[in-house]
């Protein structure tokens, strides 16, 4: 079969026990993924697949076999896997490129796909000028302090992180704020402004929300937000003529 496909699927929040056996959520995916890998030319992961992960330099977090597989297989028969990092998943380092054959993004990407350009983001942090919000994500971008932790015995800084991540996550994964509209959600705001200086942008794809949005910004230039594989088990895919946001939820 030829591979015509390019998919965008962000938020698994793989290891999350939130919603139950991470075993379940994991196993959906990678369901997904494997009817789509004898068409999927690429795979643009958007971000917080993990819920947590710190790689060291000899060991890596227990669990996720299925999808690192999955994406592993895909990569080795023909398949680009972009892996974008996302607010819970930022300490990627190059566990993934060299295992699965990933390509790591940890910075929005403008690219050109089928000859159209597309603005690729998690989009964390975009549009938001919170001094918290950048006060917490410049110390996890910090090289120090990931040295720092990196040399914490494996129990408490894992310990740690799980800990963070359910005490001040959880009730955005369980209950995502509904869209905030036009003029205060971020995202769209930051799409906006971006645009007015590359205004060849065809299309903004995002994650991080939550929450499904398929918005016409002007006459070209749409953006999407691709929902999550929490509760809308969604996805967006380019066919090389047209974008689609696609959920496998039963109507
Ligand atoms: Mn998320």
């Amino acid at each position: 079969m030829e591979k015509t496909n390019i998919y965008f699927a962000s938020d698994m929040h793989l290891g999350s026990t939130v919603f139950g056996d991470p075993k379940e959520i994991e196993k959906r995916f990678v369901g997904w993924l494997d009817s789509i890998k004898d068409r999927a030319k690429a795979l643009y992961l958007l971000g917080d697949v993990f819920d947590f992960w710190f790689e060291y330099k000899k060991v890596v977090p227990r669990g996720f076999t299925r999808f690192l597989g999955k994406i592993a297989e895909m990569h080795d028969n023909g398949t680009e896997i972009h892996f974008f990092t996302g607010n819970h998943d930022i300490w990627v380092f190059d566990y993934l490129p060299e295992e699965t054959g990933a390509i790591i993004h940890t910075k929005p990407l403008l690219t050109e796909i089928g000859g159209k350009t597309f603005y690729l983001a998690h989009g964390d942090g975009l549009g938001d000028n919170s001094h918290s919000f950048h006060l917490i994500r410049s110390i996890f971008h910090n090289r120090t302090c990931q040295w720092l932790f990196a040399r914490l015995p494996s129990s408490w800084g894992i310990g740690f992180a799980h800990w963070w991540s359910k005490h001040n996550r959880e009730k955005d994964l369980v209950s995502p704020a509904p869209y905030f509209g036009e003029d205060k959600e971020h995202l769209v705001v930051y799409a906006k402004d971006f645009l007015h200086n590359h205004p060849e942008i065809d299309y903004f794809i995002f994650g991080h929300r939550h929450i499904l949005l398929d918005l016409l910004l002007n006459k070209k230039t749409r953006l999407l937000i691709i929902g999550d594989w929490l509760q809308y088990f969604s996805y967006a895919v380019f066919d090389g003529k047209t974008l689609m946001l696609e959920t496998l939820l039963q109507e």
